[in-house]
């Protein structure tokens, strides 16, 4: 017996039915599903007692201990711890925790585990003691498994007054239901009772979430877009074991390039093959989530599904939903005719504004990409033994100045340079993106209606010549 105010604060539950105390909506939270577990409140109707009840009492008074461990430190016990009434020599209550919707479905996966905790204690080489015990239970209220938080006795305490913290954690079977927390407080050194419990806590613990997303719904073909492999943490977000995954993706898409991105903590990522990437790592306690960033390149049009069901996951859930990319074939590229009279409304009728004035003949260009581009413009149509004159024109495509570059017409036969024309002129130093423009002066000696071609051709040392051709239509003589 010790001198104290035991019992102060005291409620002791009478009741005999068990009530069930219904867990919140999507309780798969790593919240606590024991409700009055701590002693912050008063002990009332969530416990129900079969024999004797459940008092609090405020830690450091009256000759009650703070929350103080058994070997050192102390735990966040709040204000309060509890234990049995004093005067009653063995006190039993019970509280039924109802498992929510979103608990039973994780349950019924066979992927949660169940953790029961308490810091339990006593007083010196008292033997007033207290313990704990947890029954998961199928619909029919069959207990599928039981765990047990044995008392601290003193020779566990080494006399000495204090708690030790007790936790046991299992795979939750399939089919539970319900879980029904017991404690027993038993009075050995009356009247006082000083077998102490506190923080008493079922927890469910998940398992981590493979996710997998594209960064946008469409991507154009042959070029990288991303497809986001996450493994989200349960909402506990606890520490988990080593996880692992692969995943296949569907004919046509491939891992553009390695190596892969990720924030995933010591992870191992690495593509298998173009067409598989693996993933091995682990979540550590706190974490929320993390991802892979994997480019991939779609290789035609069409809709690209990369399947939940083509996800092998070890120690995580795997994909709830596929990811969906439409490729589509890239944007053309602009017309070499400019764009399209534009139109515009003025009032409620709408008029078409001319287009720009064309200030010279149509001009032929090269469609490649080679760093000298060349167009060649010339009259549509001549009459036969006259003159003309063609103009050429080269760019620089480059961010580089080049130097050296000529450019050069090949006239057909019937098509001559005027008198004094040479048929290779230079271009002076051509700076990044610059142009230049050299006009020929031609004279056409052939006599028949014809179409000739008129080639243009720039070159430049160390650049891949281009050349242009401009169809001249030639017309009988006037
Ligand atoms: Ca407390």
């Amino acid at each position: 017996m010790r001198l104290g105010l035991g019992g102060l604060f005291g409620v002791a539950a009478a009741a005999v039915l068990l009530a069930a105390v219904p867990a919140p909506a999507g309780a798969m939270t790593g919240g606590n599903l024991v409700v009055g577990g701590d002693g912050e409140t008063a002990p009332g109707p969530e416990w129900t007692a079969q024999s004797g009840g459940l008092v609090r009492q405020l830690y450091g008074r009256g000759g009650y201990p703070g929350p103080v461990l058994i070997g050192g430190g102390t735990f966040a016990g709040g204000a309060y711890l509890l234990h049995g009434p004093n005067g009653v020599p063995v006190s039993v209550v019970r509280q039924t925790i109802a498992l929510g919707a979103d608990d039973v479905a994780a349950i019924d996966t066979g992927t949660v585990r169940g953790r029961l905790s308490a810091f339990l204690g006593g007083y010196n080489a008292q033997q007033d003691r207290t313990g704990v015990v947890a029954e998961w239970r199928d619909a029919d209220g069959a207990t599928l498994l039981r765990q047990e938080l044995q008392p601290v006795l003193p020779a566990e305490r080494g006399n000495v007054t204090g708690f030790v913290a007790r936790r046991a954690e299992d795979a939750v079977p399939v089919g539970t239901r319900s879980v029904l927390v017991t404690v027993t407080a038993t009075l050995v050194t009356a009247p006082q009772h000083d077998g102490y419990v506190d923080d008493i806590a079922v927890h469910l613990i998940g398992i981590p979430r493979m996710e997998s997303a594209f960064s946008a719904p469409s991507a154009p073909v042959g070029r990288p877009t991303v497809l986001t492999l996450t493994v989200r943490n349960s909402e506990d977000v606890e520490a988990k074991p080593a996880w692992r995954l692969t995943q296949d993706l569907p004919a046509g898409l491939t891992v553009a390039s390695q190596p892969l991105r990720t924030d995933c903590a010591g992870a191992t990522v690495r593509a298998d093959s173009p067409s598989r990437v693996s993933v091995t790592g682990a979540t550590g306690a706190g974490d929320v989530a993390c991802s892979v960033r994997v480019p991939v390149v779609p290789a035609r049009a069409g809709t690209f599904v990369v399947r939940a069901a083509d996800a092998t996951v070890d120690g995580l859930h795997a994909p709830a939903a596929d990811a969906t990319l439409r490729a589509v074939d890239p944007a053309p590229a602009p017309d070499p005719a400019g764009p399209p009279a534009a139109t515009d409304a003025v009032g409620s009728a709408a008029r078409t504004r001319p287009a720009a004035p064309v200030p010279e003949p149509p001009v032929a260009r090269t469609a490649d990409r080679r760093p000298l581009r060349v167009a060649v413009a010339a009259p549509a149509r001549v009459r036969a033994g006259g003159r003309a004159r063609l103009a050429v024109r080269v760019t620089n495509r480059t961010a580089a100045t080049v130097r050296g570059a000529r450019i050069c017409v090949v006239l057909p036969r019937g098509v001559r340079l005027a008198a004094g024309a040479r048929p290779c002129v230079p271009v002076a130093a051509l700076g990044p993106r610059a142009a230049r423009r050299r006009t020929f002066a031609v004279r056409l000696e052939r006599r028949a209606p014809a179409t000739l071609r008129v080639r243009a051709r720039a070159t430049a040392p160390g650049r891949v010549a281009a050349t242009a051709v401009r169809g001249v239509r030639v017309e009988r003589p006037a």
